[in-house]
């Protein structure tokens, strides 16, 4: 190939690059309308159904000031159900799912244990969490709940509006060091942030562009394939790498010389693992064998039938049945629902085949049935498409004393229409 030709070939490669610039300043100017939501309705229901089940999850308060404390509590329980398809949670940490960083998170405690760290979770147990955060940018944000978990990915949990107020300029972020002074961390070495970027940026751009100009790294390749590299070394070249090579390790050294001496005192980042216990086990006088569970496709509803045992002293009655963050409640569940617990995650329509309690001793088959839109409306009904048609989620029972008894329960869903 001919220079000539190379010098072509070169413009109509800089025509397509030019294009793509152009239709990705298109696509950021044009698409401007805000988001609902991020997109956790796409997460496989076997995700959100059988892996963290969420409950008693609290947001609060609605609308904070920048610089205001909110905070994010609840509870979840690591299904016994876990898929098989998800990496178990040997490594997991509890995170919070936000557009951005709107508010810095000040602290997380896992069963009152400050947890800033990965760790195991122990399927089968719950924990309880509390997350301050502290309120950065202002706008209206959906705040998730969430479990970053190895081999799996982001697990969401059930979300909140959350509203700021005032001026992202106000914002601070104070911290005092161990040696006593006083930083704010939102704008704490800024500078030295950037200059760092952009020296190494800047000698990265120097180093690719000298062997660009020199010439272009494929006919440089076809070069050294048909000829070896001598007729391609030049003794500037060698002369610039030593250079660069020279002020790359200088940069390293005087970098961490100058560090040492600005701030004597540092402490490393800590990369150990968290070890928190889950919280004891609950008495359960409860027990439930699912044996049979159908969706019924047009009627948008999830049937299960299943074999509840009462092993304890008063009567119980179901009143809830939680899952992916979607609560479906009867007229007991209703009487025991936070009312700020977001509406758009809230099912009313949860019956029973016999409203009577179970009594002390009895086992009984109940037919559930948790039907709503909702179904659809959050992509659960796609578990019918899922290689493991399995449902799972919290059934909530309460017996006449008030006392609530949490069940995880989970089995095989055939899909019907009718
Ligand atoms: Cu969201």
């Amino acid at each position: 190939m001919s220079i000539k030709n190379i010098f072509k070939l070169g413009i109509i490669g800089l025509y397509g690059v030019a294009y793509g610039v152009a239709t990705l300043a298109l696509t950021v100017v044009l698409d401007v309308s805000p988001v609902a939501a991020h997109g956790e309705r796409s997460q496989e229901p076997f995700l959100r159904m059988r892996t963290i089940q969420w409950y008693d999850l609290k947001w609060g308060p609605q609308t904070t000031k920048v610089n205001d404390i909110a905070t994010m509590t609840g509870k979840f329980h690591l299904a016994e159900d876990w898929p098989r398809a998800v990496g178990k949670p040997e490594r997991a940490f509890f995170n919070v799912g936000s557009p951005s960083p709107v508010f810095v998170r000040l602290s997380t405690k896992l069963n009152g244990e400050p947890t800033f760290i990965a760790g195991p979770l122990v399927i089968g147990r719950d924990y309880e969490f509390e997350v301050k955060l502290k309120a950065r940018i202002p706008g209206r944000h959906h705040m998730h709940a969430m479990v970053n978990v190895k081999d799996a990915g982001p697990i969401a949990g059930p979300a909140s509006w959350m509203n700021i107020t005032g001026s992202w300029d106000d914002f601070t972020n104070p911290i005092k060091t161990l040696t006593g002074k006083t930083i704010d961390t939102e704008t704490f070495n800024h500078g030295n942030g950037v200059f760092w970027h952009a020296l190494w940026m800047g000698l990265g751009v120097f180093w690719i562009g000298y062997f660009v100009a020199r010439p272009m790294f494929l006919p440089r390749s076809r070069v050294l394939l048909a000829y070896g590299d001598e007729l391609l070394l030049d003794p500037m070249d060698r002369k610039v790498g030593l250079a660069v090579a020279i002020l790359t390790c200088a940069i390293v050294w005087g970098g961490y010389r100058y560090t040492e001496t600005v701030h004597p005192y540092t402490v490393p980042i800590q990369a150990g693992e968290s070890k928190v216990a889950p919280l004891p086990i609950a008495p359960n006088p409860v027990a439930i064998k699912v044996t049979h569970a159908n969706y019924d496709v047009p009627g948008r509803a999830l049937r299960v039938t299943m074999s509840i045992t009462n092993n304890g002293d008063t009567g119980i009655n179901i009143g809830e049945f939680t899952t992916a963050g979607v609560r479906f409640v009867n007229a007991l569940g209703q009487e025991h629902l936070d009312p700020a617990y977001p509406r758009e995650l809230v099912a009313t329509g949860l019956s029973m085949d016999d409203d009577t309690a179970i009594e002390p001793g009895e086992t009984r088959e109940v037919k559930m049935e948790a039907k709503d839109a909702l179904w659809e409306v959050q992509r659960l009904m796609a578990l019918l498409g899922d290689p493991e048609s399995r449902f799972g989620g919290l059934l909530m029972t309460w017996d006449e004393e008030g006392n609530r008894y949490i069940n995880s329960i989970a089995g095989a869903v055939i899909p019907v229409f009718s």
